[in-house]
């Protein structure tokens, strides 16, 4: 099929994000997977706001973030949250679901925030920009496939193009301490060159389990503050020939430094 034949396709199963590059609309958990509705910014805005069933932070566009020191680089813009909470065991796969994505380059991260206890306002009560981010899974350019811009990398691996969503699972951690969270899904976006966009779509997470871990404290970041937006990943040119030479996945960028 041609890539015009295929983009039809793909745009009359997806009508909701026709014009761009697509979003996180929905998570389902475990398998057989129970699906949870996240926020639409093309629909009507006064019947997802507040309703009782919203798991989702509110993204009332679908523009990136462009600066790291973006306070919406946390939970996206406005970042307002819903009532509900998606219930997990630890241990189980998360699943974002994204009607389809389109941009090819750059890393992806997922992380976890805990949140107070719900007599003490839950995850909805929470300032995301003082919480205690730590990653949980993230992927960038897939070792083997090819330079820094001819390669595949994560973010265009996980894309369909048979009009089926975009499936991007995570394991909870299985000895994660039960309780309230919040889920922070980034996709950062690299193809412009030195204009990195940002992809952060938060949900609220109920986990239940025996776990009683938490990482140490050595993990936490904030959002802003967990990039700087001088790295060389962030500012980047993926089509210099220098860069397409010497870059190899740069897992500074996905903060690994904390292993
Ligand atoms: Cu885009």
């Amino acid at each position: 099929m041609s890539l015009t034949l295929a983009l039809l396709a793909l745009l009359s199963a997806a009508p909701h994000f026709a014009s761009a590059h697509g979003g996180l609309a929905n998570y389902t958990v475990g398998d057989p997977p129970v699906w949870y509705r996240g926020y639409d910014p093309d629909e009507n805005a006064t019947e997802q706001d507040g309703q009782p069933w919203m798991v989702q932070r509110k993204w009332a566009s679908i523009d990136p973030i462009f600066s790291a020191t973006d306070p919406y680089i946390a939970c996206n813009k406005p970042g307002t949250p819903g009532p509900a909470y998606i219930p997990v065991t630890a241990g189980q796969n998360l699943t974002a679901v994204y009607w389809y994505w389109l941009h090819p380059v750059g890393p992806m991260t997922a992380w976890l925030a805990a949140c107070p206890p719900l007599d003490k306002g839950g995850c909805v009560g929470v300032d995301v920009n003082q919480l205690d981010w730590f990653k949980i899974w993230e992927a960038g350019l897939i070792p083997g496939t090819g330079n820094l811009a001819e390669g595949i990398w994560y973010q265009k691996a996980f894309q369909n193009w048979d009009g089926s969503p975009d499936l991007w699972p995570a394991t909870i951690p299985a000895t994660l301490k039960a309780g309230l969270y919040i889920v922070r899904h980034e996709i950062l976006s690299i193809h412009i060159e030195n204009k990195p966009q940002f992809y952060p779509e938060c949900a609220h997470l109920n986990v239940t389990g025996p776990g009683t871990d938490l990482p140490p404290s050595s993990f936490y970041k904030k959002f802003p503050g967990a990039y700087d937006p001088d790295d060389p990943s962030l500012k980047i040119d993926i089509y210099s020939d220098a860069m397409r030479k010497t870059y190899v996945s740069r897992p500074s960028l996905l903060l690994l430094e904390h292993s």
